[in-house]
């Protein structure tokens, strides 16, 4: 199982903490091919040896060798948008989280999609737990 995670670098890097227990967790359920969302050195300006092209092609691909991508989707981010867009055009699963709170609005061109799994967590043992439902239906399925 290969599992892409995406969350906001330029979009804000206020989450990172959090990115980096959700890919943690992840790993039990395959390898987390973007382990690098949650690194503690990629700041708001991200990743500085590739140039944003490389950057492009290499998430690009690296989502279309994918079975499923898991999106944070608690700090609005363009980057994580245009990857859930094109993780469905690419007919992958797809998962949107969100820390429920701040009276975050979540955009209605994801609330509105019904291809999109879309879960508000009020703190991460929730979220753990519905990961776990989630991948036991999602690998059964597949
Ligand atoms: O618009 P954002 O930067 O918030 O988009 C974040 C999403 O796009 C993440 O889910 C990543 O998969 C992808 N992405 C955007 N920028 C990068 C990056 N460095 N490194 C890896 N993935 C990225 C930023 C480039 C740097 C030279 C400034």
């Amino acid at each position: 199982m290969k599992i892409y995670f995406a969350g906001s670098i330029r979009g804000g890097r206020e989450n990172r903490e959090y990115y980096r227990r959700i890919i943690e967790n992840l790993q039990q359920y395959g390898q987390v091919l973007t382990e690098h969302i949650g690194g503690e050195n990629l700041s708001s300006t991200g990743e500085d040896e590739l140039t944003d092209e490389q950057i492009y092609k290499r998430d690009l691909s690296w989502l279309k060798q994918s079975d499923v991508l898991v999106a944070d989707i608690s700090i609005p981010s363009l980057g994580v948008g245009y990857e859930i867009a094109s993780a469905e055009a690419l007919k992958k699963k797809i998962l949107c989280i969100y820390r429920k709170k701040n009276n975050l609005n979540i955009s209605a061109m994801i609330a509105g999609n019904n291809n999109l799994e879309v879960k508000g967590y009020i703190d991460l043992e929730e979220l753990y737990h519905y990961l776990q439902k989630f991948f036991d239906v999602f690998v059964k399925k597949s």
